[in-house]
């Protein structure tokens, strides 16, 4: 009695020591989960770990937990573990991982189901780790903070799991984190589009905005219009149709959606290249001639060419920018604008809420920048997402509207802004000033912009990165778990950096860019 007595205080005694020593382990995870319970145990990764599915609804025809199985195994390096070490053999092994995903479907929409519920036992004959979810979306950002417990032991030469056991339960704070890339300032070729998407699985962004076309270049091939890449800057530096449906394949089967973007009617230049009547005259040439049916037919063709490649519930239509100076100076706009009696802004809003019809007709729900808010306000369609960018707060006025937003505040979310600190990207706050949960519900979520004017494939992944990961905390974990003060993170960010140069990812150092205003 009396023994087993004392064989229970110590079983507990070690039990709140392991706990209070758990407290002090610097958990390196990038973004932090919503929560996190661990003890302080290491475990070994078998070498030939493996994938379980039973009990799962999801049969992956389409394999893509299968590859995303393969990838986890690429980036924690189990080819680098050696067979039978003999340093470090008495960790416990952990000899796989079971997925259960209980949805049937590999749908990737706006929306889906994104949570995962993690955990790493240290008992079992072999041990086990477990993954349960609802879509295999989830399960992939389940894999990828899987990778991030794994760490290659360079003096045993194993792949240890750290820390155990390990309970996690997760899901993101804002079901859109977008990512901008602008391939018509610069083209970007297709493997660098690539290495992009695999930076964002890697912080969990599941939205790239791809400004595919603007005033400098048209790069993609429009099968309904053949003459509209025309306006490229070379015939090497496009897109085909083909290789677009190949970036779309290759985001989704990471979990990310790809929101294409036509920028109408300013930023448009370009399609006057193949179709100079879309230029209101040869030398007054944007925005688009808002008089000619013509210009409206373009549109009709490039999204319904959109609809069969680009499967994402939304298509972003632009407007912002808008100077309508050539409008009214073309002797034929200015004499249609009278006819219709328009003035410029009735003209602006007419050309907006048409190209907005015409994408709804293709089911297209739409993404519009904020100036048409700001113009129009509730006059847009219902279906309309507006993406804020000039930052004066418009966030509040669109959900107190009604509307969805999408925050991307120039000031502390453009990465083409060289001298815009991570230390800013992190603070952030997409829901500043917005307190009724039902406005806040209507914030989307937010997105950063790496615009192309001064990057091109040389320098985009240093530009982006790490500062892009910093914003991807804020977006998807919960605001409690985010730090007050951006110094709480530097150690755990420039472990997620260095663990994002590992993998290839040309990540620039945390004093890197934005170096202008000091850490401390
Ligand atoms: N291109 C397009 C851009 C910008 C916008 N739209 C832009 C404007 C100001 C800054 C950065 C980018 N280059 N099509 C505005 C949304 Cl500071």
């Amino acid at each position: 009695m009396g023994m087993k007595a004392t064989l229970f205080g110590i079983g507990f005694l070690l039990v709140c020591l392991a706990s209070a020593a758990a407290g002090d382990v610097r958990l390196n995870l990038w973004p932090m989960p919503k929560s996190v319970s661990h003890g302080i145990q290491t475990l070994r990764l078998s070498n030939d770990f493996v994938l379980r599915t039973e009990g799962s609804k999801y049969a992956d025809a389409s394999g893509i937990l299968k590859e995303g199985f393969s990838r986890l195994l690429d980036i924690i390096e189990v080819g680098h573990a050696i067979e039978n070490s003999t340093n470090l053999n008495h960790l416990p092994l952990l000899k796989g991982l079971h997925v259960v995903i209980s949805s049937p479907s590999d749908e990737l929409q706006y929306g889906v189901d994104e949570s995962y519920k993690l955990s790493v036992p240290t008992n079992g004959n072999p041990i086990y780790a477990h993954l349960e979810t609802q879509t295999v979306y989830g399960a992939l950002h389940g894999l990828q903070t899987f990778s991030q417990l794994c760490h290659f032991n360079f003096k045993s030469r194993v792949i240890e799991v750290f820390p155990a056991p390990c309970t996690i339960d997760d899901q993101p704070r804002f079901s859109y984190r977008g990512l901008l890339i602008d391939t018509s300032r610069h083209y970007q070729p297709l493997p660098m589009i690539k290495k992009v998407i695999d930076a964002m699985a890697y912080t969990k962004l599941n939205v790239l905005h791809w400004h595919i076309v603007d005033s400098q270049s048209f790069p993609l091939e429009i099968p309904s219009y053949p003459k509209l890449w025309n306006g490229a800057y070379s015939t090497s530096e496009r897109y085909t149709m083909d290789d677009a449906a190949e970036i779309v394949r290759y985001a989704q089967r990471r979990g990310v959606n790809v929101l294409a973007e036509i920028d109408v009617p300013g930023h448009a230049l370009s399609w006057g290249k193949g179709y100079p009547s879309l230029w209101p005259s040869p030398d007054c040439q944007e925005p688009l001639d808002v008089s000619n049916e013509f210009t409206f037919r373009v549109i009709d063709g490039i999204l319904s060419d959109f609809k069969k490649t680009f499967n994402f519930r939304f298509v972003h239509l632009g407007g912002d920018e808008v100077d309508t100076g050539c409008w009214v100076i073309t002797p034929h706009v200015k004499k249609w604008l009278i006819k219709h009696r328009m003035n410029e802004s009735d003209a602006y809003k007419y050309f907006v809420l048409r190209a907005q019809h015409i994408a709804l007709s293709h089911g297209f729900e739409i993404v519009n920048w904020e100036e048409t808010f700001n113009n129009f306000g509730k006059q847009l369609n219902p279906k309309t997402v507006v993406h804020n960018w000039l930052g004066g707060g418009v966030a509040q006025k669109v959900v107190l509207a009604g509307l969805r937003c999408i925050v991307s505040n120039q000031d502390k979310w453009y990465l083409d802004h060289l001298d815009a600190t991570w230390q800013g990207f992190y603070m952030n706050e997409p829901l500043t000033n917005i307190t009724n949960p039902n406005e806040q519900k209507l914030v989307i979520g937010g997105e950063v912009c790496m615009w192309g004017e001064r990057v091109d494939a040389s320098d985009l992944e240093q530009t982006i990165w790490p500062r892009a990961a910093a914003a991807a905390e804020r977006l998807w974990t919960p605001y409690d778990k985010l730090a007050k003060n951006p110094k709480q993170v530097i150690g755990r960010l420039s472990h997620f950096r260095c663990l994002l140069t590992q993998r290839g990812v040309a990540a620039a150092p945390l004093a890197g860019l934005g170096r202008a205003v000091p850490e401390e």
